[in-house]
């Protein structure tokens, strides 16, 4: 696939970066970028030498939500029985390796719902996050009165779905949306710095980590402990599990080999 509103490249081998690329439209995202994003996340979860990904934005914009042009066209029955790009967007629901958001600018609407499905979201002090799609008469449809309501708590999902208000960085940080705030300008740089990081571990860990945090949206926190436990007791049929306690013990570098 040939890609012409989305930019791809791989980060000192190990990390995968995928930038979203109609800056004239503030990232829009229409039907054809996610479907570029969602075949980049398919290409990069087959490569082997890529640890995590990092998704962004740019410098000046995360993304604007979900192109109003196209959606303005769409009626109920076309939206629902088409399933309006749903396919898609769920391929980064279901991507195993850990994707971080790297925000500047404006997530709004969709571009806030897309940050959510990634696994970490870091962001600068430009960064602001809303769901505005009241005012366009809808409301959010993947991920904002559900993933949102989740990370920041009820009254604030409210506020935020209800008024369309956007928040700013320091408020996505103290309602832990955002896992860190970074200044302007740095935010890709620490985010390409955070996935290679990932990239250095076990991988087979890496994956049971995410799978098993995800499971605590699912699920009660018994069966969450009980499952998490389970996870503990495969590591240990890792080649990993021995290099890294061995590591330790002899005070060097663990050296991962995901087996
Ligand atoms: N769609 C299309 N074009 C957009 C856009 C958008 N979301 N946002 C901005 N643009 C375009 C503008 O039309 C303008 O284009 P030209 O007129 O220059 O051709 C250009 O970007 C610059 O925008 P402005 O002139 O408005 O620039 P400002 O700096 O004054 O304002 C802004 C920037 C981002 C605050 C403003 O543009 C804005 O409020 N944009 C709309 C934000 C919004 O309402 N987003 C929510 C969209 S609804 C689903 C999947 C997804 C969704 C739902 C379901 N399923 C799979 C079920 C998501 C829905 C949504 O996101």
């Amino acid at each position: 696939m040939k890609y012409k509103n989305i930019l791809v490249e791989k980060k000192n081998t190990s990390v995968g970066l995928i930038t979203l690329n109609r800056p004239k439209a503030y990232n829009a995202l229409s039907s054809a970028l996610i479907s570029e994003v969602s075949d980049a996340v398919k290409k990069f979860e087959e490569d082997n030498n890529i640890g995590a990904i990092v998704l962004t934005g740019g410098d000046k914009v995360f993304a604007a939500g979900a192109d109003i042009k196209e959606l303005s066209e769409l009626d109920f029955v076309t939206a629902y029985t088409s399933e309006y790009i749903t396919k898609n967007w769920q391929a980064l629901e279901k991507h195993k390796k850990p994707i971080i958001a790297a925000v500047s600018g404006v997530a709004l609407g969709g571009g806030c719902e897309l940050a959510l499905m990634c696994d970490i979201i870091i962001c600068d002090t430009s960064a602001k996050f809303g769901q505005p799609e009241i005012k366009l008469g809808t409301m959010p449809g993947i991920g904002g009165t559900q993933r949102l309501v989740r990370i920041i708590g009820k009254s604030k999902a409210m506020q935020m779905c209800l008024t369309g208000d956007m928040i700013n960085a320091q408020e996505a940080k103290n309602y832990n949306l955002v896992a860190d705030v970074f200044k302007e300008g740095t935010v890709l740089e620490e985010a390409i710095l955070m996935a290679e990081k990932i990239s250095r571990m076990s991988q087979p860990i890496v994956r049971l980590i995410k799978e098993s945090i995800n499971n605590a949206y699912e699920t009660t926190l018994q069966a969450g402990l009980e499952s998490e436990r389970k996870y503990f007791y495969t590591t240990f049929n890792l080649e990993d599990k021995t290099e890294g306690m061995n590591a330790f013990i002899e005070k060097r570098k663990a050296k991962f080999i995901n087996k």
